[in-house]
């Protein structure tokens, strides 16, 4: 091996590396410093010559593999740190940017009644209780004062599921009622007895379903209702907290509100609720028009007793109503249908920010 050899090898192989890319890179490692490697060879090749020769060459060789190695090293930094700065660049985000409003989901409008309704009952004492779509039986008729063969779970269309052996069957919950009975067998193990028992103030918001498909009824659809209980609660009271919502969830604030006399097997005396509007024009509140909205109460004294609470004690009142129709006559919805069809273009006119959360000193 001669130094010319060497020399050329190092001028062919230095230019190469300092312009390779990483492909091109790691073929020069091996074709120079791997195990058949043009240096590797070289050195390999010191142990067939004379200790004289082989130590001036030695030398040399080292040499040229050192400097190889630095370049070979040098390049892939410049390359390794190329590569970084392209990957940073490509998936840099902008954390300043504005929100962009085509990619923002929207609140559905049940969902944003419910929200509307939770702050309107809020400041009036009210939590939000919640239960399952799956009840009992019990809970969902037999406590209600709604007995075994009673016509009224014939006006309901239930959905009844599997019965376990012997028992009856389980129902996807009719109403948003069985969420107070719960409340009140719960309240009265906890405080029934108590001298300074506090009072049950709740809205239940929440998925109903009854078997019944139309352009005004869907086999699911949604109730908000609400329960008050405690010593000396009367008419009075829900007739306040009625005109009190109504006001404020249709943005009306003397909007007629009118108790009319019915029947529920839950509530005695009972009432349906309705509001004053126009046929007409549709306007809530003017006209002389009444537009039947819900329903409502004095909790029957059946079903205090059948949750374990004491009626000669305890009154309250109880009131509910259908999220979709409340929603289809504040914002002149047609088709109950339109609310389930996950149409985006509706969705899009029909939904709401959710950065702009319902809040009652905004106005709703
Ligand atoms: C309504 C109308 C009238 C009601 C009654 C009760 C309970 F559990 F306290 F007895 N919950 N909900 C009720 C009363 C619901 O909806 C149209």
């Amino acid at each position: 091996m001669q130094s010319d050899d060497l020399k050329s090898l190092v001028e062919a192989a230095l230019p190469a590396i300092a312009a390779a890319d990483a492909g091109a890179l790691e073929e020069l490692r091996v074709s120079l410093l791997g195990k058949n490697g043009n240096v590797t060879l070289l050195l390999k090749s010191l142990g067939g010559m004379d200790p004289d020769a082989r130590k001036q060459a030695g030398a040399e060789i080292n040499l040229v593999k050192t400097q190889i190695t630095d370049a070979l090293l040098a390049r892939k930094t410049v390359l390794d740190v190329a590569a970084l700065d392209a990957k940073l660049a490509a998936e840099r985000i902008d954390v300043t940017a504005p929100p962009r409003p085509d990619s923002t989901g929207a609140i559905h409008p049940i969902s944003r009644t419910m929200e509307e309704l939770a702050a309107i009952f809020a400041p009036m004492g009210f939590a939000i209780a919640e239960g399952p779509d799956i009840e009992t039986d019990w809970n969902n008729f037999t406590a209600l004062n709604i007995p075994a063969h009673h016509p009224a779970r014939a006006m309901m269309d239930t959905f009844y599921l599997q019965a376990p052996e012997g028992q009856r069957p389980p129902v996807l919950r009719t109403h948003t009622s069985p969420v107070q009975i719960r409340t009140m067998l719960d309240w009265a193990k906890a405080h029934g007895l108590a001298e300074n028992a506090p009072p049950i103030r709740i809205v239940v918001p929440g998925r109903t379903f009854r078997a019944d498909h139309d352009a005004t009824h869907s086999p699911m659809f949604h109730q908000c209702e609400g329960l008050v209980i405690g010593e000396g609660i009367h008419l009075g009271h829900l007739k306040g907290v009625l005109n009190d919502m109504l006001r404020a969830y249709f943005g009306v604030p003397e909007l007629p509100v009118r108790l009319r006399a019915s029947y529920f097997p839950f509530t005695e005396p009972s009432m349906e609720v309705d509001i004053g509007w126009s046929r007409k024009t549709g306007e809530i509140g003017g006209g002389t028009d009444w537009l039947e909205i819900g329903g409502s109460g004095m909790v029957h004294p059946n079903v205090l007793a059948n949750c374990g609470i004491d009626p000669r004690r305890f009154q309250g009142f109880a009131f509910g109503m259908g999220l979709e129709r409340i929603t289809m006559l504040k914002h002149g919805i047609n088709d109950l249908r339109l609310f389930y069809e996950s149409d985006v273009r509706w969705l899009r006119h029909y939904g709401v920010s959710p950065l702009s959360p319902a809040s009652l000193h905004e106005g709703l």
